[in-house]
């Protein structure tokens, strides 16, 4: 469960209909270009909190068909209704998923032992392992070393996708947990996370460029830091052009100009704007995505 697992990115058309064969290209991009250790299924950058529950649970059942065994799956269930997050966490098992993952319950201010019984509720019901999803900037939900603390006490809770800045956090997480699985969520991070000892990591634009992510990993684990700083730099040339452009679309885009069918995002969100699409051709040729 060590190492980099790419944040699935799913293709869909313009009506919002996953592009099953699209998914597919892009699992291999995955698997035989890019390398990567493993997908993280239904995450943000799945747009999964747009979805229905039979798309979220079609998008498990073909990664899990398409990968065959070939890279570890992590199946994020995560959502306000815990029914769906218990009906999807028993779904990702019997399909034989490596190990569930939620993201923390947002937009009601819940309290921690709300969110305990959410954990505790799923783990139960599916008797899989979990993964804390942490991503405050977007939840709102900032947990505590000493909650960390709690959830960490069930042995089934098996680590923390921790997509945040606060290094110091981090750190103490680290020490205090070794045997816990700590995943550094923000690519453009990713050294900081890799000095800090994490076990891997989970983003979005390791569909496109896991092959450097690989690369930081590795040398920072070699103690090569100087040499993965350089590949840091390389990556987040990319990452800041990717954001200026519009995050899902333009790794969408960018796996589109290299002939994998990565359709386009679900509404709300608007699609690749045509006019930017030059910027994106110029973007693979100058980093040879
Ligand atoms: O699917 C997922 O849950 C993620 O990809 C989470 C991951 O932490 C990404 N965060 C978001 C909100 O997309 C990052 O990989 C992020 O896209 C990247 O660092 C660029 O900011």
């Amino acid at each position: 469960m060590k190492g980099i697992f790419s944040a699935l990115l799913v293709p869909f058309d313009d009506q919002g209909r996953i592009k099953e064969q699209g998914l597919r290209e892009v699992i291999r991009n995955n698997i035989d270009v890019q390398q990567v250790d493993g997908l993280y299924v239904n995450g943000s950058s799945g747009e999964n909190f747009m979805l229905t529950t039979d798309q979220k649970k079609k998008i498990f059942e073909i990664t899990h068909e398409e990968t065959n065994g070939a890279v570890k799956l992590i199946a994020q269930v995560g959502s306000i209704n815990l029914d769906e997050a218990v009906e999807l966490g028993k779904y990702a098992t019997e399909l034989g998923y490596d190990s569930l993952s939620a993201v923390t319950p947002f937009y009601y201010k819940f309290t921690f032992d709300e969110i305990k019984n959410y954990y505790e509720t799923i783990i139960e019901a599916t008797g899989n392992n979990m993964i804390i999803y942490a991503i405050p900037a977007l939840t709102g939900v900032s947990m505590s070393l000493e909650q960390f603390d709690v959830l960490f006490q069930n042995e089934k809770v098996i680590g923390v996708k921790y997509t945040d800045g606060n290094f110091f956090m981090l750190e103490r997480l680290r020490k205090k947990y070794p045997n816990k699985l700590i995943y550094s969520g923000f690519d453009e991070m990713l050294i900081y996370g890799a000095v800090s000892g994490v076990d891997g990591a989970i983003g979005s634009t390791y569909n496109i460029h896991g092959n450097l992510a690989k690369q930081i990993f590795e040398m920072v684990q070699q103690g090569e830091v100087a040499s993965a700083y350089e590949v840091q730099h390389v990556m987040n040339d990319i990452i800041e052009k990717v954001l200026e452009l519009g995050l899902y679309q333009t790794l969408k885009e960018i796996l589109n100009v290299k002939g994998i069918d990565a359709g386009t995002v679900k509404q709300p969100m608007s699609s690749f704007d045509p006019a930017k699409r030059e910027a994106v051709e110029k973007l693979v040729r100058d980093f040879n995505l």
